[in-house]
C-alpha cells in the first residue's frame, strides 16, 4: 500500500500500489501521489513521467467511495481540492506526463488519465465516469478535461450514461494515443517516454506550455466543477448512491 516512484536514467515512473481495492484513491495515496508527483517533477534530469498502477485488474478504480460515502460537503471541498492538485501538479510539470492505463481507469482515475499528457491503454483497459450512479459528478477536471479531448457530444454521453470505454473504442474516438496488449504496455509507455527525453529538454517544456495555454487548461469551469460536485454531497441522492456501492445493490435515485 503505497505510490512508488522508481527512476530509469530520465524517465520516472510512479505507480500507484494499492491493488487489494483496485488502486482506488484515499486520502492517504492521493497525498503520497502528490508529493511523488511534485518529486519527479523537481528530479534533477527527469525528462518524462510515465504513470500506471500496480496489479493486473487497475489503473485506478477512482475516489475511495468508503471513504468518500460520509464525507460533509466540506469535507468534499477539501477532497476535491486535493484531487485537482494531483491533476494540477500532472498539468504543471515540466516534463510530459504519460498514463499507463493497465485496466479500469474509471472516476477520478480517468481523470488523473485526462490530465497526463499521452494516453496509452493495454487491450484489458476501461475507462470511464461512472460518478453519476454515484449521485455525483465527475470533479477533478473530468467535465472540463474530457469534452476537450473527445467533443462535448461524445463526452456527454459517456458522463451522463456512466458507461465503460473499452480500449479499441477509447482509440477511436481519441480518448487514448495507443492500445497495446497488456504485456506490452509498460515497456512501450518506457520507448516512449525514453523518445521524448531524448529530445530537447526546455524545447519539450516549452511545447508542452505553448499546447497547454491553446487549451485552456486552467479557469472558471475548474472552480464551477467543484463547487457543483461540493453541492451534491449534501443531496440524498449522493448518500443513496455510495451507499448502494458499498452494499453491493442498484441505487434508487429520488432526485432530492
Ligand atoms: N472505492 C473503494 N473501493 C473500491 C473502489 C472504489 N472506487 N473500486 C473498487 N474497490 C474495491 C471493492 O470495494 C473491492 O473491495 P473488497 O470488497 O474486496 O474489500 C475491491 O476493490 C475489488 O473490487 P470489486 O470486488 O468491486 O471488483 P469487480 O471486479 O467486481 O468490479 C469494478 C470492479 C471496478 C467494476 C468495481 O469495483 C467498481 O465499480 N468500482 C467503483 C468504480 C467507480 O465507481 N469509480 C468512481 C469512483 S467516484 C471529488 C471529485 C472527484 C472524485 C471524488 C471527489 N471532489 C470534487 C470532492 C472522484 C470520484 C470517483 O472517482
Amino acid at each position: 500500500m503505497s505510490v512508488d516512484l522508481e527512476r530509469d536514467g530520465p524517465v520516472a515512473l510512479i505507480t500507484v500500489n494499492r491493488p487489494e481495492a483496485l488502486n482506488a484513491f484515499d486520502t492517504a495515496h492521493l497525498e503520497a501521489l502528490l508529493a511523488r508527483l511534485r518529486e519527479a517533477g523537481a528530479g534533477e534530469g527527469v525528462r518524462a513521467i510515465v504513470i500506471t498502477g500496480a496489479g493486473e485488474r487497475a489503473f485506478i478504480a477512482g475516489a475511495d467511495i468508503k471513504e468518500m460515502q460520509g464525507k460533509t460537503p466540506l469535507a468534499a471541498k477539501g477532497f476535491a481540492e486535493l484531487g485537482q492538485a494531483v491533476c494540477a501538479a500532472i498539468e504543471g510539470a515540466p516534463q510530459p506526463a504519460i498514463a499507463a492505463i493497465n485496466g479500469f481507469a474509471l472516476g477520478g482515475g480517468c481523470e488523473v488519465a485526462l490530465a497526463c499528457d499521452i494516453r496509452l491503454a493495454s487491450d484489458r483497459a476501461q475507462l470511464g465516469q461512472p460518478e453519476v450512479g454515484l449521485g455525483i459528478l465527475p470533479g477533478w477536471g473530468g467535465t472540463q478535461r474530457l469534452p476537450r479531448l473527445v467533443g462535448a457530444g461524445r463526452a456527454k454521453e459517456i458522463i451522463f450514461t456512466g458507461r465503460r470505454v473499452g480500449a479499441e473504442e477509447a482509440l477511436r474516438i481519441g480518448l487514448v494515443n495507443a492500445v497495446h496488449p497488456a504485456g506490452d504496455l509498460l515497456p512501450r509507455a518506457r520507448e516512449l517516454a525514453a523518445g521524448i527525453a531524448a529530445q530537447g529538454p526546455l524545447a519539450v517544456r516549452h511545447a508542452k506550455l505553448a499546447i497547454g495555454q491553446a487549451f485552456g487548461e486552467t479557469g472558471g469551469g475548474f472552480a464551477q466543477e467543484a463547487q457543483l460536485f461540493a453541492l451534491l454531497f449534501g443531496t440524498a441522492d449522493q448518500r443513496e448512491g455510495m451507499g448502494a456501492f458499498v452494499e453491493r445493490r442498484q441505487p434508487r435515485f429520488t432526485g432530492a
